[in-house]
């Protein structure tokens, strides 16, 4: 495996690739252009620019996280045809600035959410938290106006998306499944060719968490509706991002199951590796990395990826935020140092793992 860490691109982050470059065993970062909207061709000196800054701190980049699927290719439009060609388009520039990996989700209207950004844990360090009937009584746009006060910006909840994010919810409304993986389909048809010409590897990011809000339909919640999916389109290269934290948001999940067999068949190329603690069927907290922290065995889990001579990237995913980071304005999740303990962590588990 190649550890990483994520980083949001400059002026986007309040952690330097000089913090990230000091953890030990990073082989590079993975990243974004975040301030270019969904549907449009990355420029390539865009993308030279982040190349070089990242070069220049002697870390590599070959995944990007993300680039963002157009509501219109979700939702079927007309107008999907030419945020397609976009798309491609931006693929065919990473390509040539040796990006290798793209992660990216098939979320309706919202990536990611939680009830809470900054939930105070007994030690002094805050995380985030689920509390399904705390969002269930929200509206949208409550939600949307808490994240605001409370944070910088959620990746994932760039505020033009949310500006309509009304109309958007209508327009999924009375969606059925099968549409839903008709727009996918047709999505993966146009571009997984390109991906193969390009020896780009496709990576989905599973619905997080795995269950609807707002009634939208939630689809890459588990096994079954992976492996749907994944044979729309039965390429390698149209592969998963494996997030022990999503698809591990359902409580009794098989993780190191799903890590075999999708990843002893080639198709996982990127994961998202960190815990949670259920407080109950549904609520949740991002507990620290460690199994002894959290609900979910990391030892197991990262076993598994052993198991299938997993040599993709690996990046530790949300942390909580600690050691006066909560005084800091910063990305909820995204801290530095319980990441990097993280990263630490997995890298100790994976050296015992080649050296039993
Ligand atoms: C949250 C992230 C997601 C992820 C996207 C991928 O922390 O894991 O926002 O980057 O869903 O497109």
């Amino acid at each position: 495996m190649k550890m990483t860490f994520r980083w949001f691109g400059a002026g986007q982050d309040s952690i330097g690739l000089k913090d990230i470059r000091q953890i030990p065993g990073l082989t590079g970062i993975v990243t974004s252009l975040l301030d270019i909207p969904a549907g449009e061709a990355w420029p390539e000196y865009r993308i030279r620019a982040m190349k070089e800054m990242v070069s220049a701190e002697k870390l590599e980049v070959e995944v990007i996280e993300s680039v963002n699927i157009h509501e219109d290719i979700k939702l079927g439009l007309p107008s999907r045809d030419e945020k397609i060609e976009n798309y491609i388009l931006t693929m065919e520039r990473l390509a040539k600035y040796g990006i290798k990996c793209i992660c990216y989700n098939m979320m309706p209207v919202l990536d990611w959410a939680r009830s809470h950004l900054y939930y105070d844990l007994p030690d002094g360090s805050n995380t985030m938290r689920y509390e399904a009937t705390f969002i269930q009584n929200l509206t949208p746009e409550e939600l949307v106006a808490r994240y605001a006060k409370e944070s910088i910006e959620m990746p994932g909840w760039e505020p033009e998306r949310m500006k309509k994010i009304r109309e958007t919810l209508a327009a999924y409304e009375g969606m059925r499944e099968e549409t839903f993986y008709a727009n996918m389909k047709y999505f993966l048809d146009a571009i997984i060719p390109h991906a193969e010409h390009l020896n780009i590897k496709m990576a989905v990011h599973p619905d997080d968490p795995p269950q609807p809000i707002f009634g939208l339909p939630k689809l890459i919640i588990n096994r079954d509706n992976i492996r749907k999916y994944l044979d729309l389109y039965p390429s390698k290269l149209n592969g998963l991002t494996l997030c022990t934290g999503s698809l591990g948001a359902k409580k009794g999940a098989d993780i190191p199951a799903i890590i075999r067999e999708f990843g002893g068949e080639g198709r996982i190329h990127f994961a998202h590796v960190r815990n949670l603690k259920f407080e109950n069927e549904t609520d949740f907290y991002e507990s620290a990395h460690l199994t002894s922290c959290g609900s979910l065995d990391m030892y197991e889990i990262m076993k598994a990826f052993h198991n299938i001579n997993f040599v993709g990237w690996v990046r530790p995913d949300h942390g909580r935020m600690i050691w006066d980071e909560t005084t800091r304005k910063g990305r909820p999740g995204y801290g530095l140092y319980d990441r990097a303990l993280g990263a630490v962590y997995l890298q100790g588990i994976w050296e015992a793992l080649e050296k039993i």
